[in-house]
């Protein structure tokens, strides 16, 4: 794929899911991958993993929460390798409940992770776009960014505010800077984990059997890299064929 080889892609949430599956394809692919999450042990193994296979990928301890901590992120990757291409904003939480459950910890967890954890990385990678006159933010939404349900309101709500902002950020930013959406259906992780409430998390993993593997994500994410610099892809959703909304 053109466009790919020796970008340097730094992945926040590259633990598992979706992160890794995307810094396993884009390192196959020839980029330099900077991984970040808490579980650092997975990392190191991914890491090593990706060097074996003849791939180049490096880790930082990140907690998407923490502004210091998403800064310190970004700049390592600078350091270690002079720039940043793309920096995939894709850590995520999705602890479901039904409003009338009053798990405003939850709540907050989301609102912290999937929305200011967006914008502490959009705070840390776009004087460095800026600087470099050229960059990509790929952000991590979801179908639920699309449309509402029961269960998923608050979830619902951090990625159509994900959406919002990547738009935002698109129109703002000029000609040089690309934003991606990627809004994800039913897709292998462990995203349902989150989920507190026994019966509820029971019926989403019988509802998530219909997902699709991580690595479908990956190749739509190395669609919209390999796309010529004056190419932005917007937003690709991707979904199971067996999945309605
Ligand atoms: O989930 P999972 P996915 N700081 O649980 C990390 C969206 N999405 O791959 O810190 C830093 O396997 C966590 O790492 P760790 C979803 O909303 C998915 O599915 O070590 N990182 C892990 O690597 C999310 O935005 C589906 O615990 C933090 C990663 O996040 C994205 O896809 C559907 C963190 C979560 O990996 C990837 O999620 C959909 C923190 N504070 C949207 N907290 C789907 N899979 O079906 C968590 O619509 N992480």
């Amino acid at each position: 794929m053109p466009n790919i080889q020796d970008k340097i892609v730094a992945i926040t949430g590259a633990s598992s899911g979706i992160g890794e599956a995307i810094a396993r394809h884009l390192a196959a692919l020839g980029a330099k991958v900077v991984l970040g999450a808490r579980r650092t042990e997975r990392l190191d193994a991914l890491a090593a993993q990706i060097s074996a296979e003849g791939g180049e990928a490096v880790y930082q301890a990140l907690d998407v929460t923490d502004r210091d901590s998403v800064a310190s992120f970004v700049s390592f990757a600078q350091r270690r390798f002079g720039r940043l291409d793309v920096l995939l904003n894709n850590a995520g939480l999705m602890p479901l409940s039904r409003l009338d459950q009053l798990k405003v910890d939850e709540w907050e967890r989301m609102i912290d992770v999937n929305i200011k954890g967006v914008l502490y990385g959009i705070a840390a990678a776009l004087p460095v776009f800026l600087k470099q006159d050229g960059g990509h933010f790929i952000n991590l939404a979801s179908v639920a960014g699309h449309n509402v349900r029961p269960n998923v309101s608050v979830y619902s709500g951090t990625k159509f505010a994900v959406r919002a902002i990547s738009e935002g950020l698109r129109q703002e930013v000029g000609e040089k800077i690309r934003v991606t959406i990627v809004s994800p259906g039913a897709v292998e992780s462990e995203l349902a984990e989150t989920i507190s409430d026994d019966q509820l998390r029971n019926q989403m993993n019988e509802y998530r059997k219909m997902a699709i593997p991580a690595a479908s994500i990956a190749r739509a994410v190395a669609f919209a890299i390999s796309e010529p610099a004056e190419v932005d892809v917007n937003e690709i959703i991707v979904r199971p064929t067996a999945q309605l909304p």
